[in-house]
């Protein structure tokens, strides 16, 4: 289905999330009685569209005015395709796992030792592979949003996609969002690291970059590389995001975001570095994890 036409099925149950900082809102309904995300994020300023401020806006409306300071309320004139007012995505049919995902929840520091990451964490991930990452195998193997590849090496062991990333908007370059799908299937997460991947995250470093820059009117050093853990997705992949960009929400926070430099260069002290060491990160009590009882238990004593 094309997402006008979902859009225009969407029968709203409720909001879902809603962020006054990245002035986005998520919302759960039903589509077809199946349940659908749908969520909103407003545009940020193009450069180009606020040189003219009267054509930038019309309508004013005072709230106040004192001394020589004036507030007031106005309209942006936008259009489709270069001026957008907001971007709308849509998960249809979310499964329960998005549905948690995307929820207001409590979060909890959680220190993972490895043999949390042992017991609990790699049944966890096993249940997370298969269907839940098509999007993955279709990028990779199916020609889905190859026309918007920006490299594709097809090499089995140290090829990758690099292509823009569903959070872009794809026109306002200070929020430059790309994703690095790797070929090989045979690394989850960070913890599946070790020092015989040095050379092959290196030079995969060093590809994004190049291409990344000879795409793009941006600097090698206005880019920032880096994987998640705990990731959504267990089938590894990089975020390649403008330096300019806070991301949404926490994806570049402390405890959630590891910087590709860092995770190369502890491979490179210590092979065993993510087999070894209790990582701490952030853990919404909607995550499969934490509804996990042994897991959560684990926490608690070791905390
Ligand atoms: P993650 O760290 O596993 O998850 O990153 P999270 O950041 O969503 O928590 C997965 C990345 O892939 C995110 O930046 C997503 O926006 C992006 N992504 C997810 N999907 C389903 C797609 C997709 O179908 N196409 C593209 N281009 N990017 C996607």
């Amino acid at each position: 289905s094309d997402i006008s036409s979902l859009v225009k099925q969407f029968s709203f149950s409720k909001i879902l999330k809603t962020d006054p900082q990245t002035k986005s809102i998520v919302l759960l309904g039903t589509i077809d009685s199946k349940d659908a995300i749908v969520s909103l994020e407003k545009s940020h300023f193009l450069n180009e569209s606020v040189e003219n401020i009267n054509s930038l806006i019309h309508d004013l409306q005072i709230i106040n005015h004192n001394d020589i300071y004036y507030w007031s309320l106005t309209s942006l004139n936008q259009k489709l395709p270069e001026i957008p007012g907001a971007k709308l995505n849509i998960i249809y049919p979310a499964t329960e796992t998005h549905i948690r995902k995307y929820g207001e929840q409590k979060y909890h520091y959680v220190l993972e030792t490895p043999e949390m990451y042992t017991k609990y964490v790699i049944p966890y991930i096993d249940t997370m592979k298969g269907d839940r990452i098509k999007w993955v195998y279709n990028i990779l193997f199916e020609g889905k949003e190859a026309e918007t590849f920006i490299h594709h090496d097809e090499d089995k062991t140290n090829g990758f996609v690099l292509l823009p990333d569903m959070k872009w908007d794809k026109i306002n370059l200070e929020s430059l969002y790309l994703c690095a799908i790797v070929k090989r299937m045979d690394i989850s997460s960070v913890r599946d690291l070790n020092e015989s991947h040095v050379e092959y995250l290196t030079n995969i470093k060093s590809q994004i970059l190049k291409v990344t820059t000879e795409k793009y009117p941006i600097n090698k050093d206005e880019l920032r590389i880096f994987i998640h853990y705990q990731p959504s997705y267990y089938h590894f992949h990089l975020h390649i995001v403008n330096v300019k960009h806070p991301g949404l929400g926490d994806g570049i926070a402390v405890g959630k975001a590891i910087l590709l430099d860092d995770v190369i260069e502890n491979l490179k002290i210590l092979g065993d570095y993510y087999q070894k060491r209790t990582i701490g990160y952030l853990l919404g009590e909607n995550h499969g994890l934490w509804q996990d009882t042994g897991y959560r238990n684990a926490h608690l004593n070791a905390n």
